[in-house]
């Protein structure tokens, strides 16, 4: 699975980036930090069902932290947009390619309203403004391709659309639902607008991280607001309180595991000083969001499952006798069988049948996959 980081720039897209996958990334506070997009590995956490079983887990592809199964997505960042970047102002939205791979979106907006349209300095700039930006830029992005589209008589609308569009990821099912629903007949139709609403709102979903919430006024106030002007999930954060936090954690000043820290060894006042800030804040919020925001977006807004493939439905092992060590993130309707196309395309071809550890017994075959489920794939 793939998640794109978009906003506004000068956000704490990359901040975000950098605290969940600790991947070396620039970050400044001045517009237009990046340019080339950022890609990583971040992780969505799930209880490990090792002990439930009275088992020691083998991690492989999945890392288990006193308990936590880790879980790896792909993470993108990107350039920051400014209004009327589909005319070509700031870094233009071309960048956008790379975020649209992904399955689902985060946009980061500062909700301190610290930073304005143009990601400069202010004081109340109302977060409204940009998250209205980011989709009328996405519109204005994805109508201009659409628009270029030259339909070959051989083919219908929905078949050139989603051959173009497919760097984009939607869905053939979608297109062609969604031109018929908006009664689009060319790639040159006035009614371009409500498709591509209804393209973004179905293939890709969207979480808010509120960010800079170290540094907000009025913070549930604001939320407030924005919960009832949008649809989305909000999320507060502070991705630079947990990038602060990862990165005493691996320099050994503390241990954190994404929602309480502990200092181990000598720090100084400063240091001492910076931490008890954070600290403040974590107590006041119940953390720093960024797990929070993750937590939400994969199990709540894409509601997708973690799903644990073995070989051995008994001990739970792998053909290496390895106890549960895999587990993969699915999409909201995955089944078995595309559980098996994560394993391996040579067992996705011979599969016969999957049988659920816990209860042993067996699946059929369109059922989808429940979270956490440890499933025998029958070869
Ligand atoms: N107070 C506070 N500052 C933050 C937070 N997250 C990021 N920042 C600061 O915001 C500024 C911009 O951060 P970046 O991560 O570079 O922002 P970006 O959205 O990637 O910016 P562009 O790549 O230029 O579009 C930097 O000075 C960060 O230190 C936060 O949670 N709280
Ligand atoms: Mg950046």
């Amino acid at each position: 699975m793939k998640v794109g980081i978009i906003g506004r720039t000068n956000v704490g897209k990359s901040t975000l980036f950098k605290a969940m996958t600790m991947e070396d990334v620039e970050i400044a506070d001045r517009p237009f930090t990046t340019i080339e997009p950022n890609r990583g590995v971040a992780y969505a956490k799930i209880t490990c069902p090792d002990k439930e079983f009275g088992l020691k887990c083998n991690p492989h592809n999945a890392p288990c932290v006193n308990g936590t199964r880790y879980i790896p997505f792909e993470l993108i960042d990107v350039a920051g947009l400014i209004k009327d970047a589909s005319k070509g102002k700031g870094l233009g939205n071309k960048f956008l390619t790379d975020a649209m791979e992904a399955d689902a979106l985060i946009q980061v907006i500062d909700i301190s309203g610290k930073t304005n349209g143009s990601g400069e300095k202010t004081e109340s700039y109302d977060p409204a403004e940009d998250i209205n930006m980011v989709r009328d830029e996405l519109t204005a992005w994805i109508g201009g391709l659409i628009q270029k589209i030259r339909v070959k008589s051989s083919e219908g609308l929905a078949e050139a659309m989603y051959k173009e569009l497919s760097g984009l990821k939607f869905r053939f099912e979608t297109i062609k639902e969604g031109i018929k629903k908006f009664n689009v007949n060319r790639p040159d139709d006035l009614n371009l607008g409500e498709f591509i609403d209804y393209l973004l709102d179905s293939d890709k979903k969207m979480i808010v991280a509120c960010n800079k919430m170290d540094i907000t006024e009025d913070l549930e106030e604001k939320l407030k607001q924005l919960r009832s002007r949008f649809q989305y999930d909000f999320v507060p954060c502070s991705a630079g309180a947990e990038l602060t936090l990862k990165e005493a954690e691996k320099h050994g000043f503390i241990s954190y595991n994404g929602s309480i820290f502990e200092i181990k060894k000598d720090i100084n006042p400063q240091q001492r000083g910076a931490l008890d800030m954070i600290k403040g804040m974590m107590d006041k919020f119940g953390g720093t969001g960024v797990d929070s925001l993750i937590n939400t977006l994969v199990f709540k807004t894409m509601n997708w499952k973690v799903a644990f493939p073995v070989v051995d439905e008994k001990r739970l092992t792998d053909s290496q006798g390895r106890v549960l060590p895999d587990a993969y993130l699915l999409d909201e309707n995955a089944t078995p069988k595309d559980l098996a196309e994560k394993v391996h395309t040579e067992v996705a071809k011979n599969y016969k049948g999957a049988i659920d550890c816990r209860t042993g017994l067996k699946i059929r075959n369109d059922k989808p996959l429940e979270n956490g489920q440890i499933i025998k794939i029958i070869v």
